[in-house]
């Protein structure tokens, strides 16, 4: 079976392996796990941010973000298709008695004038607009760039209109290997980030939430309160840790297969979307039905946003499974899938 159902089903490699086995760890609760520490510092440290915390999940990290930035009952502002809304189970909901109000936006990038336009009066009645979550890449509009220019222009909107600004960035260093412009440009307009180790980067568990100081501590404390408080972590942190310093740069073959996919999908008849990352959307009048029909000739993907089958490049596929997805696509021929 050829595995493009995400960038997160990739296997540890052995460097990642040995890294793990040799991690000196200490109770990460009281502080002491050295591999941890190294982690966060590090990792901080890429972003631009004073701070980071090791998270078991990019899920956890977005929910600190929305915890800490937030208070009961105000209203956090975000696009339609992103992850917090549409796939994290209600969690704002239920972890910081928040109200999301979603917007729209090609290809995920929301409009100043729309978040403006969003933001409430005070006045009894409303909820307070308190924070706008941003995604880079985009997962449901297939991967897309979060254009830095404006991002900065609907950040900066946002802190003129006294929100805060958080920043999913499960696969931020995709946005990075994709146009040259490091990660922390886009960290720079962030009060908070989220990364992921677990995504493109391989790493078998963990995320980061980075920020000031003073936002870290409070983030160390709600992560206690979620149950992600964790001791001898350093025996999964020393995976990302490996994964931040060895997997960021090759990124780019990622996103040269998604380009060799996307080509030889439209050449079997498909309308496959140009990825400017490792996020490969077709659009197929029945999703579930060529999911099916793909799996049975050996292929896994995931739907995407509606209407769309997502297929992902990562770590454990390589040219010859990328050619192995296309001859396997071109052999299903129902009209059902929209060809
Ligand atoms: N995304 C997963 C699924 O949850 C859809 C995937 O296969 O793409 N932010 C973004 C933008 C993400 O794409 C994801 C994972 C997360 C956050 C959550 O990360 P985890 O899975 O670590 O909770």
């Amino acid at each position: 079976m050829i595995d493009l159902r995400s960038d997160t089903v990739t296997r540890p490699t052995e460097g990642m392996r040995r890294a793990m086995l040799e991690a000196p760890v200490g109770d990460d609760v009281f502080g002491e796990d050295p591999t941890v520490n190294r982690l966060e510092e590090y990792v901080a440290d890429l972003l631009g941010k004073e701070a980071a915390l090791y998270a078991p999940s990019g899920t956890m990290t977005n929910q600190i973000g929305v915890h800490i930035g937030t208070n009961r009952a105000e209203e956090v502002l975000l696009h339609e298709g992103s992850h917090i809304f549409v796939y994290e189970a209600g969690a704002p909901a239920v972890l910081s008695g928040v109200q999301l109000r979603t917007l729209s936006g090609e290809n995920g990038v929301l409009d100043p004038g729309t978040v403006r336009a969003a933001v409430r009066p005070e006045d009894v009645h409303f909820p307070r607009s308190r924070l706008l979550c941003l995604e880079n890449t985009h997962n449901t509009a297939g991967g897309k760039v979060y254009p830095l220019e404006d991002f900065v222009a609907v950040a900066t909107t946002a802190k003129d209109l006294g929100l805060r600004v958080h920043l999913d960035g499960a696969r931020l260093f995709n946005a990075q290997a994709a146009t040259g412009v490091p990660a922390s440009e886009w960290c720079a307009h962030s009060d908070t980030v989220s990364v992921c180790s677990s995504k493109g980067l391989g790493a078998p568990v963990g995320s980061l939430l980075a920020g000031d100081e003073e936002t870290i501590k409070e983030a160390r404390r709600a992560r206690k309160a979620f149950g992600g408080g964790m001791r001898q972590a350093g025996v999964i942190a020393a995976a990302s840790l490996y994964a931040f310093e060895n997997h960021v740069d090759r990124l780019a073959e990622d996103h040269e297969r998604a380009h060799k996919l996307a080509a030889g999908l439209r050449e079997a008849g498909y309308d496959a979307h140009e990825p400017e990352t490792n996020l490969v959307l077709v659009d197929v009048d029945d999703p579930p039905a060529f999911l099916q029909a793909l799996a049975r000739e050996g292929v896994l993907a995931t739907p995407g946003k509606p209407g769309f089958a997502r297929l992902c490049t990562h770590l454990d596929v390589g040219d010859m499974e990328i050619e192995f997805a296309i001859r396997a696509a071109a052999r299903i021929t129902s009209s059902a899938i929209g060809r």
